[in-house]
């Protein structure tokens, strides 16, 4: 079964037929899991990690602002490029492939979303049986005592501090070098081990430890399947790959097995 790999290019004639046998798959399942990448929010108009920059951000890496040290560093900076896209994810909606995902934790008795976005679109769609591995973008707390902060000064020459103790405040995301949510973690873990279907969508499956779900599943005999733009490192182990556009694949996907 491992040898069972389709990859369609992106044409939509081709992306219609799906291999009969994976249909049947889905559609027996009664555990599935779909772990997110920033490639399930790009139809939505917010860039992936591994895009270009845009604007005032083009001279930085993501994985460079994205941590502790940079903070450090240079908290207003790092601040600063949080906020630029907090207001970025507030023009956007969810996509056709969020709303494919709500109506499979419908169709689906035990569907577990996992991701790794932070932009806090798919609870939007409507999804609710999701764990946020990296955090929530909107989410802002003190970097020194934790309490979290439901509002905070707009001044821009500063970064806003805490209301309890004074320390700077942070996004709450989970930087590089920073360790997962442990609850979050372990439920992961948990439903990727026990799932009968895993999907991979939209991720590059390159930052640990998210990426090693899609083996814990493989491990335990789960039919991996990946929806992703391009291929990646996870591509030569799947079971199944489709390659195009995940807000077209998961729509068509949910017609293909639950349409009338
Ligand atoms: C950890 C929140 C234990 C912040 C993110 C050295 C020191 C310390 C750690 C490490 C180290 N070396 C390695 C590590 C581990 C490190 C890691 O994995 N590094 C990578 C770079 C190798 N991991 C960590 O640090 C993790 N913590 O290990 O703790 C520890 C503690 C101390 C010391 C050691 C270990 C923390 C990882 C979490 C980091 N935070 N986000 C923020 O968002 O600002 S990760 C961030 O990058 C995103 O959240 C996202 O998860 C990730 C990017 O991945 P993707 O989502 O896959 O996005 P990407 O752009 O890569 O890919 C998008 C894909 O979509 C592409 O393939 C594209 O083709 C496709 N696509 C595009 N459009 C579409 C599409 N597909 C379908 N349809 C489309 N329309
Ligand atoms: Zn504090």
């Amino acid at each position: 079964m491992r040898s069972h790999t389709v990859a369609y290019i992106g044409k939509r004639k081709a992306i219609m037929d799906f291999p009969q046998e994976f249909i049947r798959f889905v559609k027996n399942a009664s555990r599935v899991v779909a772990l997110t990448g920033a490639g399930v929010s790009q139809e939505s108009g917010l860039r992936t990690f591994r895009d270009a920059q845009d604007g005032l951000w083009t001279k930085y890496k993501p994985e460079d602002l994205a941590s502790p040290e940079s903070f450090a560093r240079d908290p207003k900076l790092v601040w600063d490029w949080y906020a630029w896209r907090r207001e970025a994810v507030k023009g956007v909606r969810p996509n056709p492939g969020h709303y494919a995902l709500v109506e499979m934790e419908k169709q689906i008795p035990e569907f577990t979303l996992i991701t790794q976005n932070v932009d806090g679109l798919h609870r939007f769609a409507g999804s609710r049986n999701i764990y946020e591995l990296h955090g929530n973008i909107q989410k802002v707390r003190c970097s020194e005592c934790g309490t979290y902060a439901e509002t905070w000064g707009d001044d821009t020459e500063s970064v806003p501090v805490c209301q309890s103790c004074g320390g700077l405040l942070r996004p709450d995301v989970v930087w590089f070098g920073e360790s997962l949510p442990r609850a979050e973690l372990e439920a992961a873990v948990t439903a990727s081990r026990a799932c009968q279907v895993f999907m991979s969508i939209g991720t590059s499956g390159v930052v640990q430890p998210a990426a090693s779900l899609a083996h814990a599943a493989r491990n335990n005999g789960s039919v991996v399947v990946e929806i992703n733009a391009e291929p990646t490192p996870l591509t030569p182990k799947v079971d199944f790959a489709f390659h195009g556009r995940s807000g077209e694949i998961l729509p068509e996907l949910v017609e293909a097995v639950w349409g009338n």
